[in-house]
């Protein structure tokens, strides 16, 4: 069994659980508590010196960075390759989406957000904009598209659904954009373990209480 060091309100860790849950791979899940530096303590920096979660842990092979995790989940455990087709193109379109949602989505989300959250800073109207032209890209790519790679569920519904998640839970407007809207409900009422990405967001949800 994989051993998943993680914490609940954590989204890249959500993608983990969730795309383990939907290839029925078990994980016997590790708790750290990033408050009290549990990430910074040796034993975990001699695993992932880059401290960060989800971590994972298959047989002394540890790996970092939830999108490669979810690949490796998916290569290394999954039945069929639906989850991440191994069609070259299909691939491709799927990677595209897991590079935008890390380097563009998630990014300019934790960049307008984050200060809010942890430092009670004020919205910064320039990052605001940055993250609603990123939204805009997430817009018209689901307008071609049924799922966010394509007219099959994949890992990047997995990463894309839980970013679009963390916008809405801070309070981002989605209505006026209706394929978001329409991939949205898609994802909460299709994709597997939605309700541990719930749980995380309730945890999310009295931080900022
Ligand atoms: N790009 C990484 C991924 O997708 O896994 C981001 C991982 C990340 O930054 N995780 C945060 C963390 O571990 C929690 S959401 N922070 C502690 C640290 O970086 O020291």
């Amino acid at each position: 069994m994989c051993d998943l060091y993680y914490t609940p309100a954590s989204g890249p860790c959500r993608v983990v659980q969730m795309v383990a849950h939907a290839l029925k791979v078990k994980l016997n899940l590790k708790p750290l508590n990033l408050q009290q530096k549990e990430h910074l303590a040796p034993e975990f920096l001699k695993l992932n010196p880059q401290h960060t979660v989800p971590t994972l842990v298959d047989n002394n092979f540890a790996l970092w960075e939830s999108r490669p995790i979810a690949i490796y989940l998916v290569e290394k455990y999954a039945k069929d390759d639906s989850l991440y087709p191994k069609n070259a193109k299909q691939r491709a379109v799927v990677n595209q989406q897991l590079y935008f949602d890390m380097g563009t989505l998630s990014k300019r989300m934790y960049d307008f957000f984050y200060p809010q959250l942890m430092q009670n800073a004020e919205a910064d109207p320039k990052k605001f904009k940055e993250l609603e032209e990123a939204v805009e890209f997430l817009e018209t790519s689901l307008s071609k598209s049924t799922y966010a790679a394509g007219e099959k569920l994949t890992i990047a519904d997995f990463a894309l659904a839980v970013t679009t998640s963390m916008c809405v839970l801070t309070g981002y407007d989605l209505s006026k954009y209706s394929n978001i809207t329409r991939w949205y409900q898609l994802m909460k009422d299709e994709l597997p373990g939605w309700e541990i990405n719930e749980e995380g967001l309730n945890v999310m949800r009295q931080y900022m209480k």
